[in-house]
């Protein structure tokens, strides 16, 4: 084995790895809403030197030499960055969405200060204020949910609630919400009790950047994202914020320095500079013309597989989205808590989708009673309107015939047609 090797020689069983999973990927319907495909320019800036390279500090101003090269790649990303968000500030270091967000905590908060979030089972995220993770533990949480009868974020609510849990900082975001938020309605909430306001727009950030959806950056003190959503970038995350502290306009650090100082040397070591690189490629594309038709078909997708599902007799929280993302409710199935093996019944048919919890859950989060998905990824591919409404209908047969194994084998030679229309990665086999 020598170091120029290739890795079907230096490792055959991580190689077959890669090759099952380029087929995984080639064969089936991905419609986990957070997921998506990269660019071959992407996966071959992550694929590189840059990996090597240790770089703790910031540009010019580094703790290690021989990062002048370093420096061009992370200027690039941030200021690409900026253009796309209209931010004054980004730091693109953050290894990924649940460290961003500590590091929003860390530079803003004191321990056991009090937060406001999205409760987990509505749509929210576990870095939200979520009991079982550091940011419900350490801080004192107060969460907002969505409207028992409408599913939606009512923003009278939300004030009230506000008033009542004087926040220092409130989060407006979503994993499994299928509406549009309102940024504004937040910044107003926010300016009325005094707390800063911080967006995380991991889902939707190239809807958020391509005016698809608001963006955030004019509403927010601070925004986190990570960059293999919508975005379409490599596994990774980012921090936008303003450069003045509104609440802290006299303070010693001003915004940027405490976001900078919380990410280096507050929670990381050095970033990785490789993922760097590839996101200041996938920023240059976002930048481009064509990746605003597609956030567009994102949601053109997203509307005309809702629905098919729901003519097929499925129901979806709210009734629908307008977003990239939507969660059927299994319950009308009489399938509650069966999220699971619906899930299941799904990836055998060849539809990566996952099990999700609904608003006001009547089961469990292990056993939850809905499916999350969306359009990302097959958008990604190609696939449009007419694509959706096969999915769609493969879908809903599956769970109307969740035990039926030949059902289930009859939406799978459906969807491996379907697939075969959409080659991914197209004469790169990576191991080739
Ligand atoms: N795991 C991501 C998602 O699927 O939404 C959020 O971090």
């Amino acid at each position: 084995m020598a170091f120029m090797d290739d890795i079907s020689v230096v490792d055959p069983e991580t190689s077959e790895a890669i090759l099952n999973e380029e087929k995984r990927i080639r064969d089936g319907v991905e419609l986990i809403p957070s997921e998506n495909f990269v660019s071959k320019a992407v996966l071959q800036a992550l694929g590189t030197v840059f990996t090597n390279k240790y770089s703790e500090g910031y540009p010019q101003k580094r703790y290690y030499g021989g990062n002048q090269v370093v420096d061009v790649v992370e200027t690039l990303a941030i200021e690409r960055a900026k253009k796309l968000f209209g931010a004054e500030h980004v730091n693109v270091q953050p290894y990924s969405g649940s460290p961003a967000n500590q590091a929003v905590f860390f530079a803003l908060l004191e321990l056991g200060d009090p937060f406001l979030g999205f409760d987990l089972n509505a749509g929210g995220h576990l870095t939200h204020g979520s009991p079982v993770n550091f940011s419900g533990r350490f801080y004192k949480c107060a969460q907002y949910t969505v409207d028992k009868e409408t599913e939606l974020l009512d923003y009278d609510v939300i004030m009230k609630l506000a008033k009542e849990a004087k926040p220092r900082m409130i989060l407006s975001g979503l994993t499994a919400y299928p509406r549009k938020l309102d940024f504004k309605a937040f910044r107003e909430i926010c300016d009325e009790v005094g707390a800063y306001h911080w967006a995380d727009i991991a889902h939707i950030a190239g809807l958020c950047a391509t005016g698809v959806h608001q963006n955030p950056m004019p509403y927010c003190d601070v925004v986190t994202t990570t960059t293999h959503k919508t975005l379409r970038g490599p596994r990774g995350a980012m921090i936008m914020c303003s450069i003045k502290d509104r609440l802290d306009p006299n303070g010693k650090k001003n915004m940027a320095q405490k976001i900078d100082g919380a990410v280096f040397p507050g929670l990381q070591g050095g970033p990785h500079n490789h993922v760097n690189a590839a996101k200041a490629v996938a920023f240059r594309e976002a930048l481009q013309p064509d990746f605003k038709r597609y956030c567009q078909q994102i949601v053109k997708n997203a509307k005309v597989l809702a629905d098919t599902m729901m003519g097929k007799g499925l129901e979806l929280v709210t009734g629908g989205t307008d977003n990239h993302l939507m969660v059927i409710k299994l319950v009308n199935k009489g399938l509650t808590g069966k999220g699971k093996e619906v899930q299941t019944a799904l990836q055998e048919a060849e539809i990566t989708v996952n099990k999700n919890t609904i608003p006001y859950e009547p089961s469990s989060p292990f056993n939850p009673s809905g499916i999350r998905l969306g359009t990302p990824a097959v958008t990604t591919r190609g696939m449009k309107e007419s694509e959706m409404k096969v999915i769609g209908e493969c879908i809903a047969r599956v769970i109307d015939n969740v035990n039926d194994k030949e059902a289930i084998a009859r939406a799978r030679k459906d969807i491996l047609e379907l697939c075969r229309g959409f080659p991914l990665y197209p004469g790169m086999g990576i191991l080739k």
